[in-house]
């Protein structure tokens, strides 16, 4: 007897899953993320609106299982950086993740662990991602309007978020002259 939930639909007012509530990422949630701290202490100044949320679904556990999640990140940007997810590797390193773009514009930043090295990836309304294993991820709102996706990984990644808090991505996003580009840290 098949006793998983085995399909769902998105509440596009509120950008999650019907029946299934979100996690909230607000500015205040995002301490140490954005290069630019004058500018982020500048923009909690004012408020701690909505970063992003996050509505999961894990309709089984186990060996093969998968689950996914919905993600939507507002539009805005802190100084000259998009608003941007925390970003992690998942816990257990092997773990792919598939990203399909359902609204919005944006990018995925990507970061190979063991070499460093980083890709810049259009995310948006009809664009897939593919993250390989071992890959630290972090995505971006570039446009005017809600980016919203779904992220389909292994029931076992699990997150690791303490890799990126510790050093944070080689790269940042940032508006150049109206376009995005991601430049070094160091750089910035
Ligand atoms: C989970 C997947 C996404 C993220 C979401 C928020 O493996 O990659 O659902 O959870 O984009 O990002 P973060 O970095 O706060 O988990
Ligand atoms: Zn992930």
């Amino acid at each position: 007897m098949i006793s998983v939930s085995l399909s769902n639909s998105i509440d596009w007012e509120k950008f999650e899953f019907v029946g299934s509530p979100r996690v909230e990422r607000r500015l205040s949630d995002l301490c140490g993320c954005f290069a630019d701290e004058a500018a982020y202490g500048e923009a909690l100044s004012h408020g701690d609106p909505l970063i992003y949320s996050v509505s999961s679904q894990a309709p089984a556990d186990g060996a093969g299982q998968l689950h996914y999640g919905l993600g939507m990140i507002a539009p805005g940007r802190v100084g000259r950086e998009y608003y941007l997810t925390k970003g992690h590797l998942h816990a257990w390193r092997e773990a792919a993740e598939v990203y399909l773009g359902l609204a919005g514009e944006g990018f995925m930043l990507l970061e190979e662990e063991a070499t460093g090295e980083s890709r810049l990836l259009q995310l948006g309304k009809d664009r897939v991602v593919y993250v390989p294993g071992g890959t630290a991820h972090r995505t971006v709102n570039t446009g005017a309007d809600p980016l919203v996706y779904i992220g389909v990984y292994p029931a076992g990644a699990g997150h690791d978020y303490g890799t990126i808090a510790e050093k944070n991505f080689r790269q940042v996003v940032t508006d150049r002259g109206g376009r995005p580009v991601a430049v070094d840290r160091a750089e910035y």
